[in-house]
């Protein structure tokens, strides 16, 4: 049972993972054996997550490159490819949010959310699957969002996004799943992190945001969601006890895409 979870042997490629959702996704891969490489857009980034990657006793390698960049990213995995290995597993991580009324967002905001959101996501995937199919399969696994399903005032850029990625990776299931390919998504509800600070910063008077007691409203398990609860579905979907699962989301929500939320 225990070697249907194992990633011992593995090389995980986890886009964005110097902190938050993909740092704990990358964290813990490397609990279950898999070898660790991240990128992020800024060195800072990268340095940060070196460095917490060292602290919590993970050997990680970390490289600056911007997923939406097509030909840093083909650099990119030919040099993860000489200094690593080949890629076994690849978590479209990294993203990007952008939170403006529809009406007065300009179209160059819209794009850049949507090119890394979701064109990142085609970029990397279209860089591993060939080396994937020459191996004999792969797993990939796309960070989606409960804005996957839902859209709310402010998030039009980031839902379509979302919404788009959702369908990538069921494309890209069903374009690649005769070569023992998985591509599913995770799909996070509310989670306590940088993204989502400014959602919950204390109300001048100590009391909480009005959005976190909202969220709080409408999440059965009456909690935000941390990064650490996002760990086993992620070892799930990059390990041999989903090879049979594939363009699937997994929302792991605290039941809020469940429910319709208590009564005020
Ligand atoms: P976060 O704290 O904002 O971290 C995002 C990471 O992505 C950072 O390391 C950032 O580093 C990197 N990144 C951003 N743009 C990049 C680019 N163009 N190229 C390479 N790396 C880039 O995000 P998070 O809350 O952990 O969320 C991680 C993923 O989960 C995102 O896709 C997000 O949409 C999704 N998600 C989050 C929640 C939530 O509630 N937090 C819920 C559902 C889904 P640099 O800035 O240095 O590039
Ligand atoms: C927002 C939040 C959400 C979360 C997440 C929910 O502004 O509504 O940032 O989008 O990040 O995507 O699943």
């Amino acid at each position: 049972m225990e070697d249907l979870f194992s990633l011992a042997g593995k090389t995980a490629w986890v886009t964005g993972a110097a902190y938050g959702i993909g740092y704990a996704i990358a964290k813990a891969y490397a609990q279950a054996g898999a070898k660790i490489v991240f990128n992020c857009s800024r060195q800072e980034t990268v340095d940060r997550g070196l460095e917490a990657y060292k602290k919590d006793g993970i050997e990680a390698k970390g490289y600056v490159c911007d997923v939406t960049d097509e030909e840093a990213v083909k650099k990119l995995l030919h040099t993860i490819e000489e200094e690593v290995g080949p890629v076994d597993i690849l978590v479209n991580n990294a993203g990007m949010i952008r939170r403006i009324p529809m009406t007065e967002m300009e179209a160059s905001e819209f794009r850049r959310v949507v090119d890394v959101d979701l064109i990142g996501p085609f970029i990397v995937s279209k860089a591993v699957i060939p080396s994937m199919i020459e191996r004999g399969g792969g797993k990939i696994i796309n960070i989606c969002s409960m804005m996957s399903e839902l859209g709310r005032e402010t998030v039009s850029a980031y839902a379509s996004a979302k919404g788009g990625l959702k369908m990538l990776t069921k494309n890209i299931a069903s374009e690649y799943g005769a070569y023992n390919i998985q591509c599913n998504g995770i799909g996070p509800g509310y989670i306590a992190t940088e993204q989502t600070a400014p959602l919950r910063e204390k109300q001048p008077d100590g009391s909480r945001h009005p959005f976190d007691r909202f969220i709080i409203s409408k999440t059965p398990a009456e909690r935000w969601g941390d990064a650490e609860d996002l760990m086993g579905p992620a070892i799930f979907l990059a390990s041999k006890a989903s090879d049979f699962v594939n363009g699937h989301i997994l929302y792991v929500d605290g039941g809020i895409l469940a429910y319709i939320g208590k009564q005020p």
